[in-house]
């Protein structure tokens, strides 16, 4: 008997009305789970709708929405060809869970006997909805799918029971069942590195020069790297724990290293986004990654575009972020209201360490933003205005540019608990309203406020800080004879608005680091 095929599956992007950027990026969840099967002695196949093939990128389907990555009809060519039982799909994002349903169908149609498997974050926390809602699935993992994944498909070519899979929700005939919780893996250096090459990097990479990533102006490609797994803070609106835990579980300095250097030796891949719940739970571990990247002078860049605690930063550690090839840190503040942080987020976090870290940042030459949130429950006028007046001042004291979004009521979060128990929810959740509250407008009302004032503020506060990146290029600028000839090299090449935006970027917080200045 040949070794048996496990599908594993991602739906196409699709645009909505609010959302309408593209964002290219490895299959990472799906890469996870196929390395113990490839180990196990299953062969994997990966069909990513995300990924474009051949000329066209974006379409539209027959019901009108518009996509990103693969045409349905080319990813049902691609599944006829193939000879599988088991298809297994991640469902990360309640955003994009529609097109999950539709891959599920279209698997279902094609192979109708198979087994439909679901995973990923939005999966976990709608475990039971998504078997009801959706016929053509037949299991759902919860949390890390490594083990369970793999115990699933064994038990499965072995004619056994799933009864006491931990974090299985399936059908028994007409009856949905929900296992025991799963535990996090607790050794998570027993994990095995991502099966990289179940897909094609290089078509990545060349895609990623086409199409917007986070690479900054794609001078070096970036692929998410995690270090760590959970995060034992406790902040209302979050959702990692659901599927993670809240156990923080670190993968060791060598652990970490290896993963780097797998993927700049064999894929040439030199830029990496840490996007760890919790980069720097324990500062000893991710301090002695820091000291190892140096040691090894690795000509790395990295980032953390997912956010990073500010309270663990020393000036020590924020020089090593410097020389380790950090290229920016984004802090999650989420308030300039202390009382909002303690008492209504619960995030545990002060902001005196969150400007000690801006200031070690903007001695350390090391850029840093902040991403702050707008319209939580529990907020008042007074709190929004001070989340205002603290980013102007993180701005103009340390050049921490912030970001502000709406506060979304994602499911399982305290706060969606909050918002629909006292009935704060404008609008229901629906896939569109979802959308339009990441980018749009926030989906909150309360005693205190309304979207549309969330709204105001949130874009007054972005034109405050736009005007100050322009007072800031202009400073720099006249205070530095090089960053003026760099300009006139520049605009000689013959420069278009998108390299004009490059290099207003480039100067007002890139380069070059001696214009930064170290006073506070
Ligand atoms: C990196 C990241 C991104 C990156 C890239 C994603 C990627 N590479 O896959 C980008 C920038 C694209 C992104 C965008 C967004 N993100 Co994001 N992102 C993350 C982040 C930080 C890490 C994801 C990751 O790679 N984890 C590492 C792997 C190992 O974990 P995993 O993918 O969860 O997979 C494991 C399990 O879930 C499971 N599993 C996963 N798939 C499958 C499939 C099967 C069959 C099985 C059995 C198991 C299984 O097994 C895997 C191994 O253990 C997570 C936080 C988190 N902790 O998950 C948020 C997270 C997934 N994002 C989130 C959100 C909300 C968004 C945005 C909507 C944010 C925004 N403001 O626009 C957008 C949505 C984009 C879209 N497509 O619509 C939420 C999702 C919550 C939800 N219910 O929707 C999360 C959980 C963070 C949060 N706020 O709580 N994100
Ligand atoms: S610190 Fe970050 S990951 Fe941890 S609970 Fe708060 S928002 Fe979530």
């Amino acid at each position: 008997m040949g070794r048996k095929t496990i599908l594993l599956l991602r739906p196409p992007y699709e645009f909505t009305q609010a959302n309408d950027t593209s964002s290219l990026h490895i299959p990472l969840g799906l890469l996870y789970i196929a390395s113990p099967l490839f180990d196990s002695g299953y062969d994997v196949k990966v069909i990513d709708g995300l990924l474009p093939d051949g000329d066209i990128d974006t379409w539209q389907a027959k019901s009108g929405s518009l996509y990103f990555g693969i045409h349905w009809k080319d990813i049902e060519k691609k599944i006829n060809l193939l000879d599988f039982d088991i298809a297994g799909i991640s469902a990360q994002f309640t955003l994009q869970f529609r097109n999950v349903k539709i891959l599920s169908k279209l698997v279902k149609k094609i192979k109708p006997d198979c087994k439909v498997v679901v995973g990923g974050a939005h999966a976990t926390v709608r475990h039971k909805q998504v078997l009801k809602e959706i016929p053509e699935i037949d299991f759902v993992i919860r949390g890390e799918g490594e083990r369970s994944f793999l115990e699933l498909v064994n038990r499965f070519y072995s004619n056994e029971r799933f009864d006491n899979i931990s974090g299985l929700t399936w059908r028994d005939r007409n009856k949905i069942v929900e296992n025991i919780s799963p535990s996090p893996i607790v050794d998570i250096d027993s994990i095995p590195l991502p099966a990289y090459d179940a897909i094609d990097i290089e078509k990545y990479l060349e895609a990623m020069s086409r199409f917007p990533t986070r690479t900054y102006y794609g001078k070096r490609h970036g692929i998410t790297v995690i270090t760590s797994r959970g995060c034992p803070f406790q902040c209302t609106f979050c959702s990692v724990h659901l599927h993670m835990g809240r156990r923080w579980r670190g993968h060791s300095p060598e652990y970490v290293i290896n993963h780097i250097e797998l993927l700049v030796n064999k894929y040439n891949i030199k830029y990496f986004h840490f996007e760890d719940d919790d980069l720097t739970a324990n500062p000893v571990r991710f301090e002695e990654i820091l000291d190892r990247i140096i040691a090894k002078k690795m000509d790395i860049w990295w980032d953390t575009p997912n956010g990073v605690r500010a309270d663990s930063f020393t000036q020590e550690i924020m020089d090593k972020c410097k020389i380790s090839g950090c290229k920016f840190l984004i802090f999650g503040v989420e308030s300039g209201s202390q009382r909002v942080l303690n008492s209504v987020i619960k995030k545990n976090l002060k902001l005196k360490d969150v400007e000690k870290a801006c200031y070690y940042a903007k001695r350390s030459g090391v850029i840093s933003r902040a991403f702050f949130i707008m319209g939580l429950p529990g907020e008042k006028k007074n709190d929004i205005l001070k989340t205002v007046y603290f980013m102007i001042k993180l701005a103009l004291k340390y050049n921490t540019f912030g970001g502000t979004g709406f506060a979304i009521p994602l499911y399982g979060t305290e706060l969606y608990r909050i918002s629909m128990e006292k009935k704060y929810l404008s609008d229901e959740i629906t896939y569109e309203n979802f959308a339009i509250a990441y980018t749009k407008k926030g989906m909150l009302h309360t005693e205190d406020f309304d979207p549309d004032y969330v709204l105001r503020m949130i874009r007054v506060t972005g034109r405050i800080l736009y005007y100050l990146e322009i007072v800031i290029f202009f400073k720099r600028i006249f205070n530095s004879p090089i960053l003026v000839k760099y300009i006139f090299k520049e605009l000689k090449k013959g420069i278009s608005i998108k390299g004009m935006k490059r290099i207003f970027n480039e100067i007002v917080f890139w380069l070059p680091e001696e214009t930064i200045g170290s006073s506070q």
